[in-house]
């Protein structure tokens, strides 16, 4: 019973050995053979792609070529860097000379990070190497495809709850909030697009919303009666932290208030803000 037993186990060991040594002592992730642009593994759509594999050697380098398309917002990101390495990540696009599109090269076994707006649609080559030789072939990084670009909603309220205006044009007081503060909205959010929201009372013809964004510092007009501001544009990249003011006017002879002013607030955020 023992004799077999251990022979059981002795020839699993003789079984183990050859398959240790047949691969030339490292294990080499299952991308190989990725080293040149030319041998690029080719991963198809980037969308939600997550790699794990190695550097085996000092003079290893891994390519990963995909296919984006203009206008998509990725982020290509690298963790899992094992300790005591330092590998950087590089992006260039796969098209005649290779030019560079992108470099991330932080020191030591910190994340990096490449964010592409796609400038063209067509593949592009993501290439990690190490900066020093430094490896461990047994210490798989992580690379993350991520859909970056986030959205979003906020409604605020403003202060005071109540603005008035004589009519023939003269402008409101002011109503503002400050937004800076309000955790619910992401680090670095900016305005997709804005309505000024309450009720005017009396109703009257001609009458304008406006509102304004501290960091511009610029006055944009509703059309009459409406709520929505149509040159206030997503290019424009206003940042939704800060603070905002909102007034105004009526061009009728009459007098009119608007009751619990509020902003409703749509915004885009980069998920990827800050790592
Ligand atoms: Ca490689």
């Amino acid at each position: 019973m023992k004799k077999s037993l251990f022979l059981f186990v002795f020839s699993v060991f003789l079984m183990a050995i050859p398959a240790f040594s047949a691969s030339a002592n490292v294990y080499e992730d299952e991308y190989e053979p990725n080293n040149s642009f030319a041998e690029a593994y080719d991963l198809g759509l980037w969308k939600y792609k997550t790699i794990s594999a190695t550097i085996h050697s000092e003079s290893d380098k891994d390519y990963y070529k995909f296919y984006a398309t203009k206008g998509e917002q990725l982020a290509i990101h690298l963790k899992n860097i094992p300790a005591n390495t330092d590998y950087d990540l590089y992006l260039f696009k796969d098209s005649y000379g290779y030019p560079a599109v992108g470099s991330s090269e932080r020191t030591g076994n910190q994340n990096e990070i490449i964010r592409l707006d796609v400038p063209e649609t067509g593949r592009y080559i993501a290439v990690v190497t190490s900066k020093d030789g430094s490896y461990d072939g047994w210490g798989f990084y992580r690379l993350e495809f991520i859909d970056r670009m986030k959205s979003g909603a906020y409604t605020a309220n403003l202060s005071p709850s109540s603005i008035s205006s004589p009519g023939q044009g003269v402008v409101s007081p002011v109503a503002a909030v400050n937004l800076a503060n309000v955790s619910a909205i992401p680090e670095g959010a900016t305005v997709k697009s804005v309505s000024a929201e309450g009720t005017i009372s009396p109703s009257l013809g001609h009458t304008y919303r406006e509102v304004l964004n501290k960091e511009e510092g610029v006055w944009h007009t509703s059309v009459s009666g409406g709520t929505l501001f149509p040159d206030l544009k997503p290019e424009l990249a206003l940042p939704v932290k800060t603070t905002w003011n909102v007034r105004y006017y009526s061009l009728a002879w009459s007098s009119s208030t608007w009751r619990s002013p509020q902003l409703k607030i749509n915004y885009q955020y980069d998920s990827t803000y800050g790592w």
